[in-house]
């Protein structure tokens, strides 16, 4: 069976990266609709050698679509997602328009795919943060469950799409010459320096991006207990993201315990040789899939069952578009 799918979305980062995966992965297509703004149709995007000419996104964009990947903001998001819907197709969308809706699951395939079936025409994609936090927790909360997380993040600039990754480059070329930088997308310069801010802060100090990964943890992993203190920055690297996690466990559980699931574990790759120097980098998980996990080690900061581990994942791809395909493969399987 074929599929008539939409990108919504699909001139930005991650929109054209959702075209790349669907190629990629060989999804089963019969028509492909690239959506975008009124300025953007036309446009051509090759991808495999393969052209596609840009539509104008209007309401009668999604007649006949069975599946819409959302790769738009929230306001684009919000007003045309429903009218999708309403055209009986199914949407798995990467703003952050509908995550918290109790209607609408939000879904990592490798941790609660046993969630997409509770939809009601849109499922959520979670922050690209989240996700990459969550692929390398999910084997260590399946064994002892995690009640408390500390986790700092280290932020690529393709989280702020295409023009975030343009900013670091045009500032770093400037400095390169002894020119002025320009700052647009950041709240500073991002070339040389680390940002800690992304999104807004609310009255306890913290920031939009923050406040994902306890909200979005808590739903994914079903734990509406599970307490989290995140600090998100945002670091000059193109498009991986990394983190620093500790997590307070029910259950004991070891170094070599962790170690073993985490090298057994689905969308994992295990890199923590710390004494060969073999840890997980952000140049290494570009362009690729798979959550590198090493730095594990037992807490000694405390008495409680707790681990600290770092990992890093592509933003675009896992944190992303991928994921969003990985939802759509799993959509398919059950129509
Ligand atoms: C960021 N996670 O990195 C946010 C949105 N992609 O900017």
């Amino acid at each position: 069976k074929t599929y008539n799918v939409a990108i919504l979305g699909a001139t930005g980062a991650v929109g054209q990266e959702m075209l790349k995966i669907l190629n990629e992965r060989k999804f089963p297509i019969k028509e492909l609709h690239l959506l975008a703004s009124k300025r953007s149709a036309g446009k051509k995007i090759t991808v495999n050698e393969k052209e596609y000419i840009v539509e104008e996104t209007t309401a009668n964009s999604f007649d006949n679509i069975d599946i819409v990947l959302g790769a738009a903001e929230n306001d684009i998001a919000k007003k045309y997602l429903p009218i999708a819907v309403e055209k009986g197709a199914i949407v798995v969308d990467n703003s952050s328009a509908y995550r918290l809706d109790k209607d609408v699951p939000l879904i990592i395939p490798e941790v609660n795919p046993q969630d997409i079936k509770k939809h009601h025409g849109i499922i959520a994609n979670p922050n690209c943060a989240t996700i990459i936090a969550l692929v390398a927790l999910q084997p260590l909360h399946a064994y002892a469950k995690a009640k408390r997380m500390v986790v700092s993040t280290y932020q690529a600039v393709s989280g702020a799409g295409v023009k975030g990754i343009m900013e670091l480059q045009q500032q770093l070329a400037a400095l390169a010459h002894g020119k002025e930088v320009e700052i647009q997308t950041f709240q500073h310069q991002i070339a040389y320096n680390l940002i800690p801010q992304i999104g807004s802060f609310d009255e306890n100090g913290y920031s939009s991006e923050e406040m994902k990964m306890q909200n979005e943890g808590r739903k994914i992993l079903n734990s509406p207990e599970l307490a989290v203190n995140c600090t998100c920055v945002r670091v000059p690297i193109l498009r991986s993201h990394s983190e620093s996690i500790m997590v307070e466990f029910e259950q004991p559980i070891d170094v070599e315990k962790a170690r073993e699931l985490l090298a057994n574990a689905k969308g994992v790759k295990l890199v923590d040789d710390p004494k060969s120097n073999q840890y997980p980098m952000p140049l290494d998980t570009t362009d690729q899939d798979l959550v590198y996990v090493g730095r594990i080690r037992k807490d000694i900061s405390t008495q409680a069952n707790a681990l600290s581990f770092w990992c890093c994942g592509d933003q675009v791809r896992k944190g992303a578009a991928t994921n969003a395909v990985q939802i759509a493969e799993l959509l398919i399987e059950e129509l």
